[in-house]
């Protein structure tokens, strides 16, 4: 069944004049006449395309907010916990350039400054207010230091002790996230392979204590040069994963746990190779290769380049000779975005914590898993850097809102959509199609996410195929108004905005239920996800798993 929309801008010479298009196999063309730019949808809602990860939607911490080990206490905010609930299911990944500098340090008796233990249970795992704010007090301070490390390429090396594991793994179980941890390959023989002693006695750990969780090894190995002076190259890393798969094999409780690597870098230079010979040796001891993506550099961005199809459009290319590199090599592996953000270098403060960090997002979203991709890691959730989903007060940023809204309302089956404009290819708009979750929505219904990087409201008129479904229309926009707005840290979904009840409860997230139309109304920089409710689409009735 094919379903085609016409959309429209809502300007004076749009409003009232009904547009109709002639529609061929793929292909729209306008009616002559009308002046009106706009832009052909067809849809397939016959077959899924591809089935991402039910956790496809996961999310980081940086190593670094263990480069202090107090600050690992933050994880024990009442706050955060409801924060972090709303984001499931998803992974957890604790890694990042620090992991490769991180040596676990056990140290018992455990040290009795610490106000806060995680050994409780999880509604006794609450962090203290008065400390909640020392600590929030404290981290600008250590984030300058960390900034100051990650200029200058010079990194120290970090102890960390029980108690980093023991934070971490009680608020991913109690918040209901699957745990990544991020081990150290930077720790090398005399014979440049890694030695795995260390990693030995922290999983011995991670045993005694029945921690559930999966592992990497290394983090951004294309680089280990730049930041230690150690080069390793992709047939050796390869070596080492197939080493601690070893290792994993011998426990009890890891031998069926998942490894996730190489966390390289997106393709630039010799990157790729790291990845080629990375598989060759290491391919079978992964259960999926991970790879890192930002669009743009931190430290030299601007407004425009966050809007950009352009730049949007760059990640469809590292995907795609990721994914083919993989195919040749490992064929039927799955891909994942390990870690990944707007900018790198902790992200462009102003723009990555604030509303327009969302076509970023989406588009990332809605392309990795039109492309592919299974799982897509966003770095980060907490902590460091200005890319994150919740701020230093620990307050959800527009980027929160915008990920619990596709965590509700997108489910992991991909359906084909594609968009023209009479100019060719439209560009500015941007669609993904997805069947709804079927934790919110009845079996047959589709979610549309739908992104115009324009000044311009546009209407999206809809024909009778799926006209008769009602629509629950969730359109996220800047609390304030045009360009402007795109800088704000609030975010309204349907007009309200949005925040906290209080510490322990979300607002509703409610739609605006719209009755069976043939327009649909989305405004100028605005992101957006409607829900067919009854488009009762084939392939989301009874999905098929493709493999
Ligand atoms: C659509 O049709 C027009 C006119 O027939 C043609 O020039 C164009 O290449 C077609 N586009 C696609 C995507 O099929
Ligand atoms: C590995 O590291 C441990 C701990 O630092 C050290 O005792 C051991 O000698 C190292 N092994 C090799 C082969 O380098
Ligand atoms: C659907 C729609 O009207 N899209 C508009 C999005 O923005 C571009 C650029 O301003 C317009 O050309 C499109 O018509």
């Amino acid at each position: 069944m094919k379903l085609v929309l016409l959309l429209c801008l809502l300007s004076p010479l749009c409003d009232g004049v009904r547009i109709r298009g002639l529609f061929t196999e793929n292909n729209l063309t306008i009616v002559p006449g009308s002046l009106t730019p706009s832009v052909g949808v067809d849809m397939d809602l016959s077959a899924v395309v591809h089935r991402v990860d039910p956790r496809f939607l996961s999310v980081t911490i940086d190593a670094s907010l263990a480069s202090e080990e107090k600050f690992m206490s933050l994880l024990g905010s009442p706050k955060l916990r409801t924060l972090t609930k709303a984001l499931t299911p998803a992974f957890l990944r604790f890694g990042g350039t620090r992991q490769d500098f991180m040596v676990f340090t056990p140290q018992k008796p455990r040290h009795s400054n610490t106000a806060f233990t995680a050994d409780e249970s999880c509604d006794k795992l609450e962090l203290p207010s008065w400390l909640e704010e020392k600590l929030k007090g404290e981290w600008p301070e250590q984030q300058m230091m960390l900034m100051r490390e990650d200029v200058q390429r010079k990194y120290r090396r970090v102890k960390f002790t029980e108690y980093t594991v023991d934070v971490l793994h009680a608020f991913a179980s109690c918040s209901g996230l699957d745990l990544i941890f991020g081990l150290n390959a930077l720790l090398r023989t005399a014979q440049n392979s890694w030695n795995s002693s260390n990693a030995r006695s922290l999983l011995q750990y991670c045993e005694s204590k029945q921690y559930h969780m999966s592992w990497e090894l290394g983090n951004e190995p294309n680089s280990f040069e730049k930041k230690a002076g150690i080069r390793v190259d992709g047939f050796q890393l390869g070596q080492d994963f197939t080493k601690l798969r070893e290792i994993m094999a011998r426990s009890k409780l890891y031998h069926d746990a998942a490894l996730y690597g190489p966390d390289v870098g997106q393709p630039r230079d010799h990157r790729i190779d790291i990845l080629e010979g990375f598989l060759q040796s290491g391919g079978a001891a992964v259960d999926a290769c991970t790879w890192h993506h930002y669009y743009v550099n931190g430290r030299d961005t601007s407004l425009e380049d966050f809007i950009d199809p352009q730049i949007l459009d760059s990640l469809a290319l590292k995907i795609n000779e990721v994914l083919q590199r993989v195919q040749q090599t490992s064929p039927g592996k799955a891909v994942w975005l390990g870690e990944t953000s707007s900018a790198y270098g902790g992200g462009a403060a102003g723009l990555s914590d604030t509303f327009v960090a969302g076509f970023m997002w989406l588009d990332k979203l809605g392309l990795g898993a039109r492309l592919g991709v299974d799982v897509v890691m966003r770095q980060v959730l907490v902590g460091s850097g200005s890319y994150h989903l919740v701020d230093e007060n620990l307050d959800p940023l527009p980027d929160y809102w915008l990920s619990v809204l596709y965590k509700r309302l997108v489910g992991p089956e991909v359906l084909k959509i594609s968009a023209w404009s009479k100019s060719g290819r439209s560009r500015r708009v941007r669609l993904y199609l997805h069947c709804s979750s079927t934790n919110s929505y009845r079996r047959g219904a589709v979610t549309l996410m739908a992104l115009n990087l324009s000044k311009k409201t546009a209407r999206v008129s809809v024909p009778a195929i799926v006209s008769s479904s009602t629509v629950d229309a969730f359109v996220l926009q800047s609390d304030q108004p045009g360009e402007e707005g795109l800088y704000s840290r609030s975010v309204t979904l349907n007009g309200v905005v949005l925040k906290m009840t209080d510490d322990k409860t979300l607002p509703d997230l409610t739609a605006n239920s719209l009755p069976p139309s043939v327009h649909l109304k989305l405004p100028a920089f605005s992101l957006a996800f409607f829900v067919f409710t009854d488009a009762q689409a084939a392939a989301c009735l009874d999905p098929v798993p493709l493999r």
